[in-house]
């Protein structure tokens, strides 16, 4: 393991390689413990780059064997080889000459999972961002292309197959016993989109044909007797090349794509050129075994890899600090395809809810980083939500600002201009600037400030005028090392409601720009006014969650009311009745604090059970309104001195306030929707199931036994029935013999699919209240709990930390010793696993103080911990700071 250093990469410190690489050709000879790996690599000068300079290849825990230049030996004196660097002195000044690299590493005993290792018996890579270091030495980092060519050797038995990246060669007979594969890829590309796989997979097979009419082959290896499962991933990719096609002109571009599936994976999944590898999870799918949010992310999951073909690998990054060009864009991209294979609407609220309970709370504490960081310790902390998902909003704003038709312009430029290019996000933006005309040198900082806006409006109306007049100030908060904040730029997507529920069409508006129903806020105080606005009209603001920033509008509960029956976005509509809950869990939640009575608003209930009453509107939007804010949604809300456990009695009466006064609407849609026929995972279907389990999940709050949610376990024919009626039955009734019985029932049942038992373990992970740690402990010792695999230990421990706010945050502390004891653990094998799971002590500080001094506590046993990794510390020090 690589212990910390210390040191800070810049942004400021960019500056090209001296040496240009211009081809790759690797040969491996694969063994579980000895994998020899030969590198040859030709070089040449930059221009201008002093003949004296030497050649410095990156690695990490190398040891090399053997080192030629143009097939001689160098001499020793000539070059050092540390396991993290090889410098080579007196190089040709101006002719191309090879390098030849030979070392041996271990791939069993890689527990990291970071480049060359063993899953299941399987040969699996993973480089980005900076794993290809730990296979050779090499000039690792993005803005080094060039084209590959690999060779793979390996004993026949255990390795039917031999995957590369870019397109097959040949391959036969080796030696004894031994077979080899060729691969080449003409597409120059970074070292992080190497892959290699290797070992014995069922496989299913297809084809596309592109819009130019090559057929591509479509394989997708999955472990042998699991491929019937892949078939929704196949249809997902085909869906994918379909409609990159379509919306954005993308070709694929190689002869076949293929996509492997292990079970031992750090992430979701990786883009590798040609070679995509995935976490299985994102893979796999039945009915039986899968749930529709399953289905929902492998579909979004498969097309986010692919789509990372052009937004990636045809273009790439030319530095670790451009990361969301690449994410940012492409989470866009996976969300405007999900829009399209789902509903747009359902879609928006689904992502808004995930935008606000992680990216704002990264945003709003001690983590907080702009899209666009120009500091990093370790890289590999900056995967985050905001580089993704905060980036994804950047680039939607972009598509607001310039309208479908410039966007679309922006996006033909960035491609003809790039391709083949490791860009930043400045020719990024410039092709937007070019392609409309417009001006985004104040948008860029949306880039480099990291911080949620808040945008305070205040409104008035002038009958006699017929004017009405909104008021708007932002403010950018101070983060981490940035403490103050230039003004945004930022797109208001705005309606004004009249009595009749029409939307207003002002004669003229004044104080800025409003075009297409989108206000252009620039200044940090900005008044606009709207004329020939025949009555006083209510607003609708940042519709569509048109800009990812905190709102404050003084509007009366009757306003909303009106934007929750009548707006035409549906968006808002679920974001006035979400503005509605949350002053009503805010105020029951401080009447617990002082053991006052909870009481609830009547127009809010009111209104609620009204609109998921209303036959007219989709099942999946019915089931997000009912959704309310969630716990930690309510703490950020609440901001200072939380208590989790007040947060969660207070969110659970609102249930059973709902409830009670719901029952027969709840009821009537719990019989209405009962799945009937055949299991099916489109939306549609998917969103129906969704009413019916949350209905379902409120009556549990108006009945006193768990019969019914025990009933739904008997009788669920999908695992998205079963896993619910499980979660009611241990969350609810936790004591009860149905829910011991149901949990050994679902344990006996999928006793031999890992996949499914994670969802066993989380869904007891997630059990709120006391007992929580001792089952958390006891669960560790389950014969299906394996600690050196990712997946388990997200769904257990991550389930725990970031999952269950009253079991984690008992008042004792107890459970951040746990975790804090579980993290130095985790981090001897897995450093990035420990430093993501740690990244769920991130708001400690805005915990009551009896638990934010345990919290501190536990995080300072962490970082007093000897030989921690950097990204541990990187992250423990940072919260703490
Ligand atoms: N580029 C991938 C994410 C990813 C990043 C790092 C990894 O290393 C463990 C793996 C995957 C994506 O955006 O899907
Ligand atoms: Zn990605």
């Amino acid at each position: 393991m690589r212990t910390d250093t210390g040191q800070i990469v810049h942004l400021a410190d960019y500056r090209p390689t001296d040496f240009v690489l211009e081809r790759v050709d690797l040969t491996f000879e694969l063994d579980p413990q000895n994998t020899k790996v030969e590198a040859r690599l030709i070089f040449h000068r930059r221009e201008g780059v002093d003949a004296s300079a030497p050649l410095v290849l990156d690695g990490d825990e190398l040891m090399l064997s053997g080192l030629l230049l143009d097939q001689i030996d160098i001499p020793a004196a000539q070059y050092d080889a540390t396991p993290d660097r090889l410098t080579i002195r007196d190089l040709p000044a101006e002719t191309p000459f090879e390098i030849c690299v030979t070392n041996y590493i271990n791939p069993e005993a890689n527990t990291q999972l970071m480049g060359l290792y063993r899953t299941n018996g399987v040969y699996c890579t993973q480089c980005e961002a900076e794993g290809f270091r730990r296979i050779t030495y090499f000039p690792d980092r993005p803005d080094v292309l060039a084209p590959y060519t690999i060779t793979i050797v390996a004993a026949k038995e255990g390795n039917t197959f031999l995957l590369s990246n870019g397109n097959f060669l040949g391959g036969g007979n080796y030696d004894e016993g031994r077979h080899f594969a060729a691969w080449f890829d003409p597409h120059p590309k970074p070292s992080y989109l190497f892959a290699l796989v290797a070992g014995d997979l069922g496989l299913i097979e297809d084809t596309f044909t592109t819009m130019s009419g090559r057929d591509v082959a479509l394989k997708i290896y999955v472990e042998h007797g699991k491929e019937p499962r892949a078939a929704y991933a196949m249809d997902a990719l085909k869906r994918s090349m379909k409609w990159d096609e379509e919306r954005f002109g993308r070709e694929y571009d190689l002869d076949i794509f293929m996509i492997v599936a292990v079970s031992d994976f750090n992430m979701g999944a990786m883009e590798n050129k040609g070679l995509n590898v995935f976490n299985d999870k994102y893979v796999l799918a039945d009915p039986e075994t899968a749930t529709d949010a399953d289905y929902a992310n492998i579909e979004r999951i498969i097309a986010h890899e692919y789509f990372h073909n052009w937004t990636g690998n045809r273009i790439t990054c030319r530095d670790w600090f451009q990361l969301c060009l690449k994410e940012g864009l492409t989470v866009y991209r996976d969300q405007e395809f999900s829009s399209d294979m789902r509903s747009r609407a359902v879609k928006r609220i689904a992502d808004v809810r995930h935008l606000k309970s992680e990216q704002f709370p990264e945003d709003g504490g001690p983590l907080a980083h702009p899209p666009r960081p120009d500091k990093y310790r370790e890289i590999n902390n900056f995967y985050t939500t905001t580089v993704y998902e905060k980036g994804a909003e950047i680039t939607g704003m972009i598509a607001t600002i310039l309208g479908e038709d410039d966007f679309r312009k922006g996006m033909d430029l960035y491609f003809e201009r790039h391709d083949g290019d490791a860009a930043t996000v400045e020719d990024f933006v410039k092709c937007f600037e070019e392609a409309s005309g417009r001006d985004l040198s104040q948008f860029f900082r949306w880039y480099i400030q990291a911080g949620t806006p808040l945008v305070s409006a205040s409104t008035s109306y002038d009958a006699a005028s017929s004017t009405f007049t909104l008021s708007l100030e932002q403010t950018v908060p101070a983060t981490p090392g940035q403490s103050s904040k230039q003004a945004l730029y930022i797109p208001l997507s705005t309606a004004l409601i009249l009595d009749n529920g029409q939307i207003a069409a002002p004669s003229k508006v004044e104080g800025g720009e409003y075009k297409n129903g989108v206000l252009h806020l620039t200044e940090r105080s900005q008044t606009f006014s709207f004329s020939g606005i025949s009555s006083r009209p209510v607003l609708s603001l940042n519709r569509g969650f048109s800009a990812p920033i905190n709102l404050h509008l003084e509007q009366s509960a009757e306003d909303m009311v009106q934007i929750a029956r009548h707006d035409t976005d549906m968006f808002s509509r679920w974001q006035a009745l979400t503005t509605l809950a949350m002053p009503n869990l805010v105020k029951a939640t401080n009447a617990v604090r002082n053991d006052a009575p909870v009481a609830f608003d009547a127009g809010f209930i009111t209104t609620l059970i009204e609109v998921i009453g209303d036959d007219a509107l989709e099942p999946a939007f019915r089931a997000q309104v009912l959704a309310l804010p969630s716990e930690s949604d309510i703490a950020r809300e609440i901001g200072s001195s939380n208590d989790p456990d007040a947060i969660h009695q207070a969110r659970n009466a609102a249930m059973a306030a709902i409830a009670k006064a719901g029952v027969e609407t709840l009821t009537a849609l719990f019989d209405a929707f009962e799945d009937k026929g055949a299991y099916s995972p489109d939306a549609t279907s998917a969103g129906r199931r969704s009413l019916r389990n949350i209905a379902m999940s409120y009556l549990s709050f108006a009945e006193e036994t768990p019969k019914r949610a025990a009933d739904a376990f008997a009788a669920a024919s999908n695992m998205t029935d079963l896993a619910h009626a499980l979660s009611i039955l241990t969350q609810r009734f936790p004591d009860s013999a149905e829910a011991a019985q149901a949990l050994a029932t679902f344990e006996a049942r999928f006793a031999d699919n890992a996949l499914v038992l994670d969802k066993w373990l989380s869904i007891q992970a997630a059990i709120p209240g006391e007992g929580a740690l001792g089952r958390i402990k006891s669960l560790t010792g389950s014969k299906h709990f394996v600690g050196t695999n990712p997946n388990r230990v997200r769904s257990l421990i991550g389930t725990f930390a970031f999952g269950n706010p009253t079991g984690f945050n008992r008042a004792d502390g107890e459970a951040y010793r746990f975790l804090a004891e579980q993290i130095v653990s985790i981090d001897k094998r897995n450093p990035q696993l420990a430093a993501r799971i740690l990244t769920s002590m991130r708001s400690w500080r805005s915990l009551e103080p009896v638990r934010a001094d345990h919290a501190r506590a536990a995080l300072t046993t962490i970082e007093r911990s000897p030989a921690l990794s950097t990204d541990v510390r990187d992250i423990v020090e940072r919260v703490l700071k």
